[in-house]
Parts: structure tokens; C-alpha cells; sequence
């Protein structure tokens, strides 16, 4: 099992000298549960990784590519390969209905892809909502051969580094799109009937469905409670908001992540750049939904 200490192994490694009355002024880098919010220069990535190489850590990455969506996997994963945990080792869990088109890229020593069949799908909610009872699944199945998971959208790249400081026990990602909106704005669903239900003065952040992670025990207990809560919404014929993004949002309210990623971590390449994003590290494509969706 992996512990929590940090043993620095290099004798002579050289990083800059930390300071607690100099850094980021500009945002909020830890919430007030005490999580680190994580912003390009908030942490030393040659310190981190050289902190986490001893341990040997194994990094497992979900990914849908149902339908049409399989066109964004070549570059999903050929950016992967260049920004997202490099010189680690990496498993790419692809799950498609369309294995016979999987893209071929090339992957360093360490990396791996796994493709995963599952049906096709007519609604793209259903496809959506569904990826929850698969990484429950996977989990199962992967039996802590694993350290961490993250659980990505497709369609999107990395642009920028990804690694070591990313890593927690529950990791979620601050939704770009509403980080400046007060509470009872953010999109969270709001009829009491779903399991889902926010009332208008709760909630932290608007967390991104397109990225998310940690150990696997404990993604394994969010995804679980998600599906079921989606599952039983269904069953009283109600569909969230935002699918498994508003049970995601709800389960993180009650079940607070100790490390959240800034919206470096998932921009979206139509926004226009703000000035607190020194670097975009993940963006989600731009995509025409009329014409990609099933329905
Ligand atoms: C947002 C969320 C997404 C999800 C969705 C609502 C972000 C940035 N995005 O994205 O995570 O919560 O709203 O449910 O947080 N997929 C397929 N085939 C399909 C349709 C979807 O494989 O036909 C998979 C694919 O991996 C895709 C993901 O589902 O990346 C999310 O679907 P989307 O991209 O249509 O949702 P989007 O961009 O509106």
C-alpha cells in the first residue's frame, strides 16, 4: 500500500526555495476545508515527481469513444502521451463500440491501451450516464492493481503537463465554465424529486463530469453512488440536469475532494483565454453536437 509520506531519495536534487509569503496572489489556491486547489505555480513538478518515482505508481485513465466520438481518440491519446503523466507508468482503459477503428499510437515503455467493447448506444444521455456503472466495473475488476485513477473525456487534448500534482484521495475538477457565478446560479439540479437535488444555498464548486479521480476505492464509491442515485432517479422517471455531472456535484458536496483541480485542468477550447489561466493543460475540443450525437 502506498503511504501518505514523502521521502526525498535524490541527495542533490535542486528546486527552488518554497516560501509562504511569496506565490500566486491572484486566485484562491486551497478551499476551506483545506484542500489544495491546484494552479500553475503552485507546486514544483520536479520535486513532486521525484517524490513520487520511488513509489513506482500506476495510473489508470478512462475514456468513452462511443459512436462518432472515436475520431477524437487519436489525438486523446497521442497528447496524452506527450503531457499526461510522462515517465510514469500509464493504462488506458478505452471503452468503444467501434473497436475495429481504434487509432494506432504509439506508446512509450510503461503505457498501455485496453479496449473494452460495450454496445452502442441511441441517446447520448444514456451513453453519458452509463459511463459510471463501467468504472465501477473496471474498478472491480482491476482489484487495487492500481494507484490512482482519473476518468476523462474523449473529446478533448492536453496541452501542458498533467502529473504528479494532480494526485489525492478524491480529485475533481473546477467546471470552467461557471467559476465566477455565486452558488444559487451554478447549474446543480434543482427539483427536489432527483437524488441529485441541490437546494440553492449548498454547494461548493461547479465540478466538471469530464474529469475526475483519485485512489480507487474511492472513485469506485463515487461512481457506485452516482449509478445507483441515477438508477433510482430513473425508476421515478426523472433524468438530472446534467446527467452524472449533477450526481457527481452532489456526491462532492456531501463527500468534500481533497484536492481540486483549477480550470487549467479542463478549459474549453470556445472560451476565450482569462488572465488567472497561465496554462491550459486539458481542453475539451469544439464540437458540432447536431451532427456528432447519436440523436
Ligand atoms: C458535459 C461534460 C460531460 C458530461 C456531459 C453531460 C465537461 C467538460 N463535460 O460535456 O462530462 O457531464 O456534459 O452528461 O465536464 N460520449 C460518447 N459518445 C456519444 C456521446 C458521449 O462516447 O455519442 C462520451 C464521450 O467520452 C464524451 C462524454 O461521453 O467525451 C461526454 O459527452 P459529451 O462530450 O457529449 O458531453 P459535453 O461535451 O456536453
Amino acid at each position: 500500500p502506498l503511504s501518505d509520506e514523502f521521502h526525498l531519495e535524490a541527495e542533490h536534487l535542486q528546486y527552488k526555495q518554497p516560501s509562504i509569503l511569496q506565490g500566486r496572489t491572484d486566485v484562491v489556491t486551497v478551499t476551506p476545508w483545506l484542500a489544495p486547489v491546484v494552479w500553475d505555480g503552485t507546486f514544483d513538478p520536479v520535486l513532486l515527481d521525484s517524490l513520487y518515482r520511488p513509489r513506482n505508481i500506476s495510473v489508470a485513465i478512462t475514456v468513452f469513444a462511443v459512436g462518432k466520438y472515436i475520431r477524437f481518440l487519436e489525438d486523446f491519446l497521442q497528447t496524452a502521451e506527450q503531457h499526461f503523466f510522462v515517465g510514469f507508468n500509464v493504462h488506458v482503459y478505452v471503452f468503444t463500440d467501434r473497436p475495429n477503428e481504434l487509432p494506432r499510437v504509439h506508446m512509450a515503455a510503461g503505457r498501455q491501451v485496453t479496449v473494452r467493447s460495450v454496445p452502442s448506444s441511441q441517446r447520448w444521455q444514456e451513453i453519458s450516464a452509463h459511463r459510471m456503472e463501467l468504472i465501477q466495473t473496471l474498478i472491480e475488476e482491476l482489484n487495487n492493481q492500481k494507484d490512482y485513477i482519473f476518468c476523462l473525456d474523449v473529446d478533448s487534448r492536453f496541452h501542458g503537463r498533467w502529473g504528479t500534482e494532480s494526485l489525492g484521495r478524491l480529485v475533481a475538477v473546477i467546471h470552467p465554465g461557471y467559476y465566477r457565478n455565486r452558488r444559487s446560479q451554478l447549474p446543480y439540479e434543482r427539483r427536489q424529486e432527483s437524488r441529485a437535488f441541490l437546494a440553492p444555498e449548498d454547494g461548493d464548486f461547479y465540478y466538471c463530469g469530464g474529469a475526475f479521480g483519485g485512489r480507487l476505492q474511492e472513485v469506485h464509491l463515487m461512481a457506485k453512488t452516482c449509478r445507483l442515485n441515477f438508477e433510482e432517479d430513473a425508476r421515478g422517471g426523472i433524468e438530472a440536469a446534467w446527467q452524472e455531472e449533477s450526481h457527481l456535484n452532489r456526491y462532492l458536496w456531501f463527500n468534500k475532494p481533497s484536492k481540486v483541480l483549477s480550470p487549467e485542468y479542463l478549459w474549453q477550447d470556445f472560451k476565450s483565454r482569462e488572465p488567472e489561466i497561465h496554462l491550459i493543460r486539458f481542453s475539451g475540443v469544439v464540437k458540432n453536437y447536431a451532427e456528432i450525437r447519436p440523436n
